[in-house]
């Protein structure tokens, strides 16, 4: 943020996590935290609390030099924006899932009013000179509602979803109006080459825009739209996973296992993580590799999320079913191959557990990111390191060309690369795992904020140069 010492960044979001308050801040709470603090800016969002009657009243706070604002919402924009329009539409399509997506007026008409107040909340804290960073699928159109209220601030917007085909788009109601609000931002920021040609493809072919370059113009908006990775903060989960907590923990599950090899797998309980093609797949692996009953166990960490809606609560059961069949087919008195956790785990300890597992499986049908893979590799014992199996449908897999790739809907292939890593020698594993190491640590959480603000920064500078022009 040096470049610009005028400028304050406003990062909205859906939610805010509060400063300060723990060392579970994920990696996005912790970079973006850094550069509030550095530019004095405001961290704007929801306060996670619902209320009677929406009133519009700012709660602001301050902690660890990070200002946060943030409103209560009604129920009913719970309902209707965060499960409805954002978890129960957007969030399904845009992993190419459309045979989950509901299409509900309601929802569509409660996204929009919930955008409707957030705009009208924040942009009388909004001064010319700020930089504003929208964060995600939640809050598409408040960039067009900021112009609208007469904003001509520098604005980007990072999606960390997939950017969802054509074909798979144009099947939800309204989907020009929603693509062509992205317009308003000056920059709009994708993970990966693949979601950002897909935006591209259907800006081109829905709407008649032209792309040349990283510029896309529709009508008289010209924004850039880039491919921009997020990262995670490497050295401090690499430091993590030595530190005494991650010791500890370290300890007590190589205790339990007896030397049996540990598979960890940790996500969200979400479908777009693909557990229950994981769990078939390592069925698969215990079916083709009987020399290895008893010689390895999976952990998968599957904390529940989104819990009111209802796909949520079928992948569970289906998962609860699932684990159970596996196990009362393999299991032994003393031996248990699967190790089903439905709770979340402190970062030290979780990176202590990435540690001390000799594969990590990482295997989601479709992912943005995957932030996990990137944990897992910042983890490792650098002379005695792990082998990551990888979804290839993980944006995560374009920069982690070392990992095992596979193709998560075959229960074979995953068989496959499970008996390929038991079986990797030392020095395949340290060469397979330096390459990965190398790319965590150089585009960190760090470079993905000045990757991303920089663009921002001069985004004006060019507009400036036009009308000067
Ligand atoms: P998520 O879908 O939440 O993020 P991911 O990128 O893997 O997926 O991040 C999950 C985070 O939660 C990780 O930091 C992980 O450590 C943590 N976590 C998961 N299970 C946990 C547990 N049991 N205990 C403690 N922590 C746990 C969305 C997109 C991704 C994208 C990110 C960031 O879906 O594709 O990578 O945003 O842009």
């Amino acid at each position: 943020m040096e470049r610009d010492a005028m400028s304050r960044l406003i990062v909205i979001s859906n939610r805010v996590s509060r400063p300060g308050k723990s060392s579970n801040q994920g990696g996005l709470a912790v970079a973006l935290s850094q550069a509030l603090r550095e530019s004095r800016g405001i961290w704007v969002g929801w306060s996670g609390e619902v209320t009677d009657h929406f009133t519009g009243h700012i709660g602001f706070a301050e902690a660890d030099g990070v200002k946060t604002a943030t409103i209560d919402l009604e129920e009913q924009d719970v309902d209707e924006y965060y499960n409805g329009y954002a978890n129960k539409t957007l969030w399904p399509l845009f992993h190419f899932r459309i045979d989950l997506a509901e299409y509900e007026r309601d929802f569509e008409g409660g996204y929009n009013r919930v955008n409707q107040r957030f705009a009208d909340c924040a942009s009388p804290l909004i001064e010319p000179e700020d930089i504003i960073w929208v964060q995600d699928y939640h809050l598409i159109p408040l960039g067009q509602m900021f112009r609208d209220r007469g904003l001509k601030n520098r604005m980007g917007f990072f999606l960390h979803i997939p950017w969802p085909p054509t074909r798979l788009l144009v099947s939800l109601p309204h989907h020009t109006k929603l693509v062509s609000s992205l317009f308003a931002y000056d920059v709009v920021g994708f993970h990966t080459e693949e979601w950002l040609e897909s935006f591209r493809h259907y800006v081109e072919k829905e709407m008649g825009g032209t792309v040349k370059g990283d510029y896309v113009t529709l009508g008289d908006r010209t924004i850039q739209a880039i491919a921009c990775p997020i990262g995670i903060n490497a050295q401090a989960f690499a430091q993590a996973a030595t530190s005494e907590t991650a010791q500890k923990m370290h300890r007590q599950v190589r205790a339990s296992l007896q030397d049996r090899a540990l598979i960890v797998g940790v996500d969200r309980l979400d479908y777009s993580k693909g557990l229950e093609e994981r769990f078939n797949g390592y069925a698969r692996f215990l079916k083709d590799h009987p020399e290895y009953h008893r010689k390895v166990v999976l952990a998968q960490i599957a904390p529940p999320s989104r819990g009111e809606v209802e796909s949520y609560q079928q992948i569970r059961a289906t998962l609860d079913a699932l684990a159970g069949r596996i196990n009362g087919q393999y299991s032994d008195v003393d031996w248990t191959p699967i190790r089903y956790v439905n709770q979340g785990y402190p970062r030290d300890q979780l990176a202590g557990i990435y540690r001390a597992a000799r594969i990590g499986l990482v295997t989601p049908l479709r992912d943005g990111m995957n932030l996990v893979a990137k944990e897992y590799v910042a983890a490792q014992d650098p002379d005695d390191p792990g082998v990551l199996i990888l979804s290839r449908f993980a944006g995560a897999a374009i920069q982690l060309k070392d990992a095992l790739l596979i193709n998560p809907y075959s229960p074979e292939e995953m068989s496959d690369a499970i008996s390929r890593a038991l079986d990797m020698p030392l020095e395949k594993r340290k060469a397979r795992w330096r390459a990965m190491m190398d790319s965590v640590e150089t585009q960190d959480i760090s470079w993905w904020r000045e990757a991303f603000t920089s663009r921002l920064m001069a985004a004006q500078d060019k507009t400036q140069l036009s009308e000067a022009e």
